[in-house]
C-alpha cells in the first residue's frame, strides 16, 4: 500500500500572498445586480433577437444565475461542465458562441474553435485558480522537475495549459492520472492543492502538487456538514472534491459537477446537502423537483465566509452583460494562434481520453 505522505509534496510559490490578496481586492468590490421582473423579460426578449441576428449559441455553466441557464436552454444552447461545454462549443454549427462562465471557459472554447467569434459576458470573471498559478512561476517549477508529466486542471489560463502534458476536469482527473501512474510516470499537478490531494488519494499517484484553491470549496465546513445532517440524519452529503480533505471525509458521495447532479438525480433520496457553488441547484431541482437541497455550511456571513458558496466572478455573468456583448461586441476572446496551437495539444489529450 502506498503511503500518500511518502508520494505527495505540496509546492508554496512565493505568489501566492499576492494572489490571496488580489482575491481579497476583488471580493470588497463585487456586486450583483439585481433586476425586476419587467427588466428580465425585456432582456430576455432582446437576447433571443440578438442572438438569431448573430448566429450565435449560449454556453453555459451550472454554477452561472438560473436565469442565464434558463435562456441557454430555452434558446438551444447549453448548460453543462466545462468538459461538456467545450465538446458542445466544438461541435455546435452556429458561428458565435457566448460563453457565459469564467475566463478560463471562454478561453478553451476559443482554442477549440479559433474559426468562431467567442465572447464572454464579461472578461473580469476569473477564477482564483487560475489566479493563483501565474504562468511565470508554474513554468519555472515545472522546470526544475523535467521528469514529471505536468496535468493541468481546466481552471487554468491558456498560458498554463500550453505548458501542460494534460489538461483534465475533475469529472476525469482520477481517470486520466491513474493511467498515468499506469504507465509510471511522476505528476505535477496545478493548480488545486484538494483536487490534486483527493487524487493522490484514489490513485497512489506520486504527485507533487501547486499550492493553489478555490475559495468557494475552502470555505465549506465538515463540522457544518455534520451539525446539518443531525437535522436532516437521512440526507445524503454530496461533496465537490476542490473542497478540503476534511469535507471530502464526511460525503457520501464525492464528485464533479455533472456526477454529483447524477448522483442527486438516481439515488433514492429525498434529502441532499450539496458542497459545491449553489448554482449547481438550478439544474438538480430541475431534474427532482420533488427532492430537497441543502447548501452546505461555510463559515457564515459574519464569519470566515468570503464567498458563501457562490463564486463571486461567476456571479459577475449577467443577462445585461450578454446584451452589451452581443449589441457592441464587447469582450470578445482573442487567443495568441501560437499559444492556442500548443495548448490545443493537452486539450486535445483530454477530450480523446474521454471519446475512448
Ligand atoms: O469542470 C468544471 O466545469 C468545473 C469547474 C467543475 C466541475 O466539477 O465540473
Amino acid at each position: 500500500m502506498i503511503n500518500p505522505a511518502d508520494t505527495v509534496t505540496i509546492a508554496v510559490p512565493s505568489s501566492m500572498d499576492k494572489t490571496r490578496e488580489l482575491v481579497q481586492k476583488h471580493l470588497m468590490n463585487v456586486s450583483t445586480p439585481e433586476y425586476s421582473q419587467e427588466q428580465v423579460i425585456a432582456y430576455k426578449e432582446r437576447i433571443k433577437h440578438l442572438l438569431k441576428v448573430h448566429n450565435a449559441v449560449i454556453v453555459a455553466h451550472y454554477y452561472t444565475d438560473p436565469m442565464i441557464q434558463a435562456l441557454a436552454e430555452e434558446t438551444g444552447g447549453c448548460v453543462a461542465d466545462s468538459l461538456e461545454m467545450a465538446r458542445f462549443g466544438q461541435q455546435h454549427e452556429a458561428e458565435t458562441l457566448i460563453v457565459a462562465g469564467v475566463k478560463f471557459m471562454g478561453e478553451t472554447a476559443k482554442i477549440l474553435t479559433p474559426e468562431k467569434q467567442v465572447f464572454m459576458p464579461t472578461q473580469e470573471a476569473t477564477c482564483s485558480l487560475d489566479l493563483g498559478c501565474p504562468v511565470d512561476d508554474f513554468s519555472a517549477f515545472c522546470d526544475q522537475h523535467v521528469d514529471r508529466e505536468v496535468v493541468v486542471y481546466a481552471n487554468t489560463s491558456a498560458a498554463v495549459k500550453a505548458r501542460a502534458d494534460w489538461v483534465v476536469t475533475s469529472s476525469i482527473a482520477v481517470q486520466v492520472v491513474d493511467y498515468l501512474d499506469s504507465e509510471s510516470k511522476k505528476i505535477i499537478w496545478a493548480p488545486d492543492k484538494h483536487l490534486g490531494n483527493y487524487v493522490q488519494r484514489q490513485t497512489g499517484a506520486d504527485m507533487l502538487l501547486w499550492d493553489g484553491a478555490c475559495i468557494v470549496h475552502e470555505e465549506f465546513k465538515a463540522q457544518g456538514i455534520k451539525q446539518l445532517k443531525a437535522l436532516y440524519p437521512k440526507a445524503l452529503v454530496l461533496v465537490h472534491p476542490e473542497s478540503p480533505q476534511s469535507v471530502v471525509e464526511v460525503a457520501d458521495v464525492v464528485g464533479s459537477t455533472s456526477q454529483l447532479i447524477k448522483a442527486s438525480q438516481t439515488m433514492d433520496q429525498d434529502t441532499f446537502i450539496v458542497a459545491t457553488d449553489e448554482g449547481i441547484f438550478y439544474k438538480m431541482q430541475q431534474l427532482s423537483p420533488e427532492k430537497k437541497f441543502y447548501i452546505a455550511p461555510t463559515g457564515g456571513n459574519g464569519a470566515t465566509c468570503r464567498s458563501c458558496a457562490n463564486c463571486p466572478w461567476i456571479a459577475m455573468n449577467s443577462l445585461e452583460k450578454i446584451v452589451h456583448a452581443l449589441e457592441q461586441g464587447t469582450d470578445e476572446i482573442h487567443v495568441d494562434a501560437e499559444l492556442g496551437r500548443q495548448a490545443m495539444i493537452p486539450l486535445d489529450r483530454m477530450l480523446s481520453f474521454t471519446a475512448q
